[in-house]
């Protein structure tokens, strides 16, 4: 089933200068790139994006920490796109990640841990909608879809 995700490449990673090596992992899966930008969240977006952590007593330091510098929104097309990017990010804790995972080879914190991805279809569809406006998102063929993806019935 071909799907869109939201990845976000989250302060961290844009001062650790880990932003290429990422999307270059997702790249590299065979994931289609449909939107990207470099932004500075303002508040009222950070609060938006975790609003469902609200009551967190960690709300509070997340909407410091991803308001503290630029991060990279990124929009990746494929087949089960939302299960293949969470499973390349691993888990939430860098140290239960498995090697392999963008966490597990280059994340220690849950509190910077790199990067967020969509956790579902119902998701997904909401943080690209509160991410990106309709014209950002990008539909093209690429050469290597034929290889990459199989073909439709
Ligand atoms: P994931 O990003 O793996 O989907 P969520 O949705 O449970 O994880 O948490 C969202 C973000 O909140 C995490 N990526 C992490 O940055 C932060 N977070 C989650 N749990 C904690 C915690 N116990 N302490 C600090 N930050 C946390």
């Amino acid at each position: 089933m071909n799907e869109r995700t939201l990845v976000l490449v989250k302060p961290d990673a844009v001062q650790r200068l880990l932003v290429g090596r990422i999307i270059g992992r997702f790249e590299e899966r065979g994931l289609k790139i449909v939107g990207m930008k470099l932004v500075r969240v303002d508040r009222s977006q950070a609060e938006r994006h975790y609003e469902v952590h609200r009551e967190r007593p960690f709300f509070a330091g997340l909407v410091d920490f991803i308001t503290s510098s630029p991060l990279v929104a990124v929009a990746l097309e494929g087949p089960n796109a939302i299960a293949v990017v969470r499973s390349m990010v691993g888990a939430t804790r860098p140290h239960e990640a498995a090697p392999g995972t963008i966490r597990g080879d280059h994340a220690l914190e849950t509190a910077q841990n790199l990067i967020h991805a969509s956790d579902g279809p119902e998701t997904a569809a909401a943080e690209l909608a509160l991410w990106f406006e309709s014209h950002e998102l990008v539909d093209y063929d690429r050469d290597i879809d034929r290889w990459a993806f199989a073909p439709a019935d």
